[in-house]
């Protein structure tokens, strides 16, 4: 991977994996949302990667005119937004586009391969959900699959990269990811330098066993070389664990309540900054520095605007 001494660290603000009633801490409105990507990049995210949600209900949501509500703030605050093209299993892949071909932002995910996504575990755990949606969605990932065919990944790459500018978090849940991100490459249709995201232990991917990181991290070496700079996180309670392997590594980290509620063992996490605090925290333990986002421009090759209306 390029070295950087300075760690990259991106806070995923609430996602489309979690549901209202898993924590009072989850961002649901774009109030919320601002406040807390606020508060996450006082703390030393640099990068903000962000869904929607419906203000009423809590249910991802793909809706532009929401995005429209919190991401003037998010961006007033210097900070890198990244919006989702993930946006949640259930959405169409225009749907999915919605906010990111709107707003053309300087960053957006691209999720590298179509897979079982599967987050049913807490629909097992008794409790009083607060919506009549959420127990059927989490049970429903069990049967559905998170699409993302060469043909999607490609007209990604061509309508908001080549047509407007805008780069890439590479999500890559296993090892054959990184070589479909390598197709891509040969086709040029992604340019250097990247950045690779890998994401551990989600049900369907690659487990959360260090030995799998370490395996991505050399075959990305052996892929891109000094073409990508790796990140990686691993989802629920593994996330301190590869925060710390990874800045280890040399890489850089991700973290949010969107991957994970918790703080420590049993311990819910009080807000997104939270976790980026301990983030900072591990990184400063590890002798590296934080990356503000002008340095992370720089390195990423961003072109420095999203496309907020006055
Ligand atoms: N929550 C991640 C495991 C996306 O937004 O493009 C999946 C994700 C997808 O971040
Ligand atoms: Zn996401």
């Amino acid at each position: 991977m390029k070295a950087s001494q300075a760690v990259i660290v991106s806070c995923a603000l609430t996602g489309a994996v979690h549901t209202p009633s898993m924590s009072g801490a989850l961002p649901i409105t774009p109030a919320q949302i601002a406040e807390q990507g606020l508060e996450a990049v006082a703390a030393g995210a640099s990068i903000l990667h962000v869904h929607a949600r419906n203000p009423r209900t809590g249910q991802p949501s793909p809706n532009a005119e929401v995005f429209a509500e919190f991401l003037p703030q998010l961006v007033a605050s210097g900070a890198i937004v990244n919006i989702t093209t993930g946006g949640s299993t259930r959405m169409t892949w225009e749907q999915r586009l919605e906010a990111a071909l709107r707003f053309e932002p300087e960053l957006a995910s691209l999720n590298m391969g179509s897979m079982n996504f599967v987050f049913s575990g807490p629909a097992r755990r008794e409790r009083q959900w607060q919506f009549d949606w959420e127990l059927d969605y989490l049970r429903n990932s069990e049967d559905t699959i998170f699409s993302n065919t060469f043909t999607q990944i490609e007209r990604t790459l061509r309508t908001l990269g080549q047509d407007r500018g805008v780069r890439f978090e590479f999500e890559c849940y296993d090892v054959g990811h990184l070589y479909t991100l390598a197709h891509f490459l040969d086709r040029n249709l992604v340019t250097p330098p990247l950045l690779v995201q890998c994401v551990l232990g989600v049900a369907g991917g690659i487990g959360a066993d260090p030995a799998n990181l370490v395996h991505m991290a050399a075959i990305a070496d052996k892929l891109f070389g000094q073409d990508h700079y790796l990140s990686a996180f691993a989802v629920g309670r593994h996330q301190a664990a590869f925060a710390t392997q990874i800045a280890a590594l040399g890489g850089h980290i991700r973290v949010g309540l969107e991957d994970n509620l918790y703080i420590g063992p049993g311990q819910l996490a009080a807000s997104n900054a939270q976790q980026v605090g301990k983030a900072v925290a591990i990184a400063q333990e590890l002798g590296r520095t934080i990356a503000e986002p002008k340095k992370v421009r720089e390195l990423l090759a961003l072109k420095g605007t999203t496309r907020i209306e006055p």
